[in-house]
């Protein structure tokens, strides 16, 4: 049998190859790995070790936060503030940047996350995650300062230069693209690392499968409404075959699902909130999922357009997501397009 690779050495390697990730982006993956250690350990202890249950402050969004989501925020933090590599970080779970301090050598990336996705499981023990996107911070002007600010952040996710996600589920599972293919690493508890499970993962570009939170149905907009009856109707119905149905409510299990064997997932606009573009935030969800999904052949838009070309506006923006399967992804486009 040959012998388990490590992510470190995956890393190690990946440098190699032509220089393809620089040495502090190299670093920047370890440590944001290290930190997804020390979160699945908090997630694993649970009640025991007092982790689970509401923090009783609000977040940016107006929503209720979680322990947990405080305390995988810290992590992300206090782990990448000091190595070098970092000039700001940005989370779900704070209003502005975080700069990195002075008393820190300042890097040239940013770093986005959303700490802990999926809050609304955390209590009842059903699968959550980190999501993370990295960025290289724009070159200023000469004569410029030097700082960092909110607009360095603003950059399509198609500027990424590595995305990924961990799940925290019967087994830790991280999920990383350098924008070479996609690989999974499994948490060997014991050794205490990362190991490689899955090389160059592929979505199945059809499938039967679909996501989407159906309590809401009411409140979609038409081509979705229309998709998801399609699917519906089954083999009687115009796709002439059956759909099975999954909702895990959280994006990184659902996600997980569709790179591991296809699947549509879709958070679309609603007339809930019509004035909100959707629920999910563009910058810490959408775009690092849509960097893993193409980069394994599959296909994220908003309906409308690619979601990795859209120019952001403000670091929260939300954006309606139909990602997966490139058919099915490309099938609710096209109806989006016959409005
Ligand atoms: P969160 O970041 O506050 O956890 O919200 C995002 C989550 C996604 O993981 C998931 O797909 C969705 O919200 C579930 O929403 P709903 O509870 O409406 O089904
Ligand atoms: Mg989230």
């Amino acid at each position: 049998m040959s012998k388990p690779i490590s992510l470190t050495r995956y890393l190690v390697e990946q440098q190699r190859v032509d220089g393809h990730i620089p040495s502090h982006l190299r670093l920047l993956l370890e440590v944001v790995a290290r930190a997804c250690k020390s979160i699945s350990q908090a997630v694993n202890k649970g009640d025991l070790g007092g982790v689970l249950g509401s923090a009783s402050t609000e977040n940016v969004q107006g929503e209720m936060q979680k322990k947990l989501d405080i305390i995988a925020n810290e992590v992300l933090i206090e782990a990448n503030e000091w190595g070098g590599h970092l000039a700001a970080m940005a989370s779900e779970e704070m209003e502005g940047i975080y700069v990195v301090p002075n008393r820190y050598p300042q890097g040239e990336y940013l770093l986005l996350f959303d700490p802990l996705d999926g809050s609304s499981n955390i209590d009842v023990n059903v699968s959550i995650g980190t999501i993370f996107s990295v960025l290289k911070k724009p070159e200023g002007l000469p004569g410029q300062s030097q700082g960092v600010s909110e607009q360095d952040f603003l950059q399509a996710g198609a500027q990424q230069v590595a995305a990924g996600y961990c799940v925290f589920g019967p087994q830790t599972t991280l999920v990383l693209t350098v924008g070479d293919g996609v690989a999974m690493f499994t948490l060997d508890r014991e050794q205490g690392s990362f190991i490689l499970t899955r090389e160059n993962v592929q979505i199945p570009p059809d499938t039967q499968e679909f996501a989407i939170n159906m309590s809401n149905m009411r409140h979609w907009d038409e081509p979705v409404q229309r998709y998801v009856n399609e699917c519906l109707a089954g083999k009687e119905g115009p796709r002439g075959k059956d759909f099975n149905m999954r909702w895990v409510a959280s994006m990184v299990a659902d996600v997980h699902r569709i790179l591991t064997r296809g699947g549509i997932f879709m958070y679309p606009w609603d007339k809930r909130e019509p004035n909100k573009p959707g629920k999910l935030r563009l910058m810490y969800e959408a775009n690092p999922m849509g960097m893993v999904v193409e980069q394994a052949g599959g296909a994220i838009t908003n309906g409308q357009q690619r979601i990795l070309d859209i120019q952001p506006t403000k670091l929260h923006e939300r954006v309606s997501v139909i990602l997966g399967s490139k058919n099915e992804v490309e099938r609710v486009t096209s109806y989006h397009a016959k409005l």
